[in-house]
């Protein structure tokens, strides 16, 4: 099945697959002169993420070996990582303009402009902050696209580890497809033409900042939660039901350890 088919794709090859992947820039044609108030913020940012969301699933269904997967698998590795995914684009998109984060091409916020949504600030800043770490590790569009298939194949790692024989087969071609993501990162890095120390360490740089997105997920998963409560955010009924499964899994994996 798929580790046959992931077998024979060269690091090149699955770049060149995650890359043809890629989700389209997504323009909200707003009328940029409305003023920026927490509703209006709120409102097109929940425009612009709920597009994405459509797209995110066609691309996760691109990334090679993600529909070789169960179905449950699929649905649970989306339900984990799709924040953490449209953080990483939305930096990778920002990456060039200091100060200002670029949502989409016609809605870029600065810090101030954020900050008329409550609790927004802090997120902010630390969204802004990791997007600068990438600006001064100068993240290639290849090294991207292997940071962001890590998240969706490494976003509910702890769940099965520990159930029987078909868990562990279902963790084991999880594994497979994260090692293969691994050897085209490594391979990326390569083409930088970087000593053997040197590419360790960035390596060892891209990935910690894996740690600071999971980290920004749940921090912003907090604030929608808070933002959802103060009735702010007009969410689809599916969505909203989506969004309360997540924090679901979250506390059921927060209490287990
Ligand atoms: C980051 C990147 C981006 O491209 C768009 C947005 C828009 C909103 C931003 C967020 C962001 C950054 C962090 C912010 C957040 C608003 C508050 C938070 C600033 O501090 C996110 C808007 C999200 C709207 C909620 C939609 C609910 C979706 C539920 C999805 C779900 O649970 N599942 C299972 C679907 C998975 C499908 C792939």
């Amino acid at each position: 099945g798929n580790e046959v088919v992931n077998r024979a794709l060269s690091p090149e090859e699955l770049i060149a697959r995650i890359m043809d992947a890629e989700p389209p820039e997504i323009y909200l044609m707003k009328d940029m002169k409305k003023p920026f108030t927490e509703a209006n913020v709120m409102m097109s940012l929940t425009n612009l993420a709920d597009k994405e969301l459509v797209h995110m699933i066609s691309w996760a269904k691109k990334v090679p070996g993600f529909v070789e997967l169960s179905l449950f698998d699929q649905v649970h590795l989306l339900e984990c990582c799709w924040l953490e995914v449209l953080m990483l684009g939305l930096m990778w998109r920002s990456v060039n303009h200091p100060g200002k984060l670029i949502f989409s091409p016609d809605l870029s916020l600065s810090r101030d402009e954020g900050s008329c949504v409550q609790g927004f600030v802090e997120i902010f800043d630390m969204l802004l902050a990791a997007t600068s770490r990438f600006r001064e590790l100068k993240l290639q569009r290849e090294e991207y696209v292997c940071l962001k298939a890590m998240i969706l194949l490494n976003s509910n790692m702890c769940l099965s580890s520990s159930e029987g024989g078909e868990e562990l087969q279902r963790r084991s071609k999880l594994l497979c497809l994260l090692d293969s993501v691994t050897d085209a990162l490594v391979w990326a890095i390569s083409k930088t033409g970087l000593s053997f120390q040197q590419r360790s360490t960035r390596l060892a740089h891209l990935l910690m900042l894996l740690s600071h997105i999971r980290h920004l997920s749940n921090k912003g998963m907090d604030h929608l939660h808070c933002m959802k409560m103060k009735k702010m955010v007009p969410l689809y009924d599916l969505l909203l039901e989506m969004l309360d499964a997540h924090i679901m899994h979250g506390s059921r994996l927060s209490h287990s350890g």
